[in-house]
């Protein structure tokens, strides 16, 4: 991640990949990153400025500028992702990542991206929501010929409209994406867009789901709908980066779905408009207020809030599956059921045998309950008060009064102020409200507590 690296030509590299229009240049270095922590934004070191992006848990592709264009070098490759502590998985990505490095530009920019291929198999890039002559659009047979391994090939184009956008492989694609192939693309605007707000905090991710057996590391490519690994950019909580604000910034959350099914994301605590997709920067006219916003199959949405209330909020998919981790999704309903001489008897063929959820499944964040290797707990997370009960999808926004304009720090759980935090009834307590107590009339012919059933019509008058 050093700027100096891209300076020194790979001259060995110039006569085996030449390319016509590019002869004679050496390939940028193809930065690479091994860890899954949250980069500082990479504040542009040359051309256009712009306020960059935060990728939570990711990073931004570091580019060299060549005779006015902006050059970036993709490779494609296998790598090993720290999806949570102690468990990782094997994943295909880019640059040492997945998703791989987040690419921003400037409306405007001319672009050069080589990517190389390092992947068993052939691979292409398509650029996601971009304006760019047909031929570069990545679509393997379409549009180009495929990457064979071992092979680099370049992509030139302008990037003709500001937006959120993403890349992927066009090619062996649902291996390719179950496999984690896919990266944030930011242009920002050229100057003023009077539909594009000045942000303090911009983050970006992507939404991903993995099909990964608890002890395996390497997932079912072949699966449609039974994922059981949910993340943010690769990542599944409690190992998802917080997203911090100070009070009072205007915050932007750019979010891009590259599953098999969609992710009502919801944000507590405060309202967010929808300010643009993948197509675009949406009408003043067309934005209303939201607490949680569908992002479909294929789908980027940028939502945008002012952050005016302290506190620590959840941002997660609604999807109360998604927010689990990887073991919780063929679990029997156990609710209501006596199995108490069971559990001794199973004891004796299968000692580490535990019965899970008959009073409900909240037991089972903080049941020391024995897991393979590489896998994680099904509800994990320990916040100030309690156990999270979260996996998968699920973060926190962290909004706190004072934090300097680049700390993205975590800035640990928040000190409610006195008196605003639910606490338990007491009978004696001077504080809680008192309930008015109605006596119950029990109907003739029914036991007393037996459920009653008020029939539309009926025209009792008690209740
Ligand atoms: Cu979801």
């Amino acid at each position: 991640m050093q700027r100096r690296s891209f300076f020194t030509a790979a001259a060995g590299a110039v006569a085996a990949t030449a390319v016509s229009r590019v002869a004679m240049a050496a390939l940028p270095e193809a930065v690479s990153q091994s860890s899954a922590e949250t980069a500082a934004p990479l504040v542009p070191p040359n051309g256009r400025p712009y306020h960059p992006v935060v990728t939570l848990n990711g990073w931004t592709l570091p580019w060299r500028m060549n005779g006015g264009v902006k050059e970036f070098h993709l490779v494609a490759e296998p790598v090993v992702r720290e999806v949570a502590p102690g468990f990782s998985i094997n994943m295909w990505g880019y640059n040492g990542q997945s998703p791989g490095p987040t690419i921003e530009v400037v409306e405007g920019d001319r672009l050069r991206i080589f990517v190389t291929n390092r992947l068993p198999e052939h691979t292409t890039v398509h650029w996601h929501g971009q304006r760019l002559p047909s031929g570069m659009d990545g679509v393997g047979g379409l549009t180009q010929p495929h990457i064979a391994p071992g092979k680099t090939f370049v992509y030139e184009f302008t990037a003709r409209r500001p937006g959120t956008f993403m890349y992927h492989p066009h090619a062996d694609e649902m291996v390719q994406m179950a496999m984690g192939m896919m990266g944030l693309w930011i242009t920002h605007p050229k100057g003023a867009n009077p539909l594009i707000a000045d942000v303090q905090r911009d983050y970006a991710w992507l939404l991903g789901s993995f099909a990964v057996e608890p002890g395996a590391m390497t997932p079912r490519v072949g699966e449609m709908t039974d994922f059981n690994i949910w993340t943010f950019n690769s990542r599944a909580f409690p190992a998802i980066a917080p997203l911090v604000a100070r009070q009072g910034d205007r915050v932007r959350m750019r979010v891009g779905n590259l599953t098999m099914t969609n992710h009502p994301v919801h944000l507590h605590g405060h309202e967010f408009e929808v300010t643009g997709t993948d197509g675009g920067p949406v009408p003043q006219s067309a934005r209303w207020p939201e607490v949680t916003t569908d992002v479909a199959v294929g789908q980027m949405r940028q939502m945008e809030f002012v952050a005016d209330e302290a506190g620590d909020w959840a941002l997660h998919c609604h999807k109360s599956h998604h927010t689990m981790g990887a073991m919780g999704h063929a679990v029997p309903t156990m609710i209501g059921l006596d199995h108490s001489g069971l559990v001794r008897k199973i004891q004796k063929i299968v000692p580490d045998y535990m019965v899970m959820g008959e009073r409900g499944m909240a037991d089972m964040g903080s049941m020391q309950m024995p897991l393979p290797d590489n896998t994680f707990p099904m509800m994990s997370g320990k916040g100030p008060f309690g156990d999270l009960e979260m996996g998968g999808m699920f973060t926190t926004l962290k909004v706190r009064k004072g934090l300097g304009a680049n700390d993205y720090g975590d800035p640990g759980w928040f000190r409610h102020p006195a008196r605003t935090v639910a606490y338990e009834y007491a009978a004696d307590g001077q504080s809680a409200p008192a309930a008015p107590s109605v006596p119950r009339q029990t109907p003739p012919g029914q036991a007393p507590g037996a459920p009653s059933v008020r029939k539309p019509g009926a025209g009792h008058e008690h209740q």
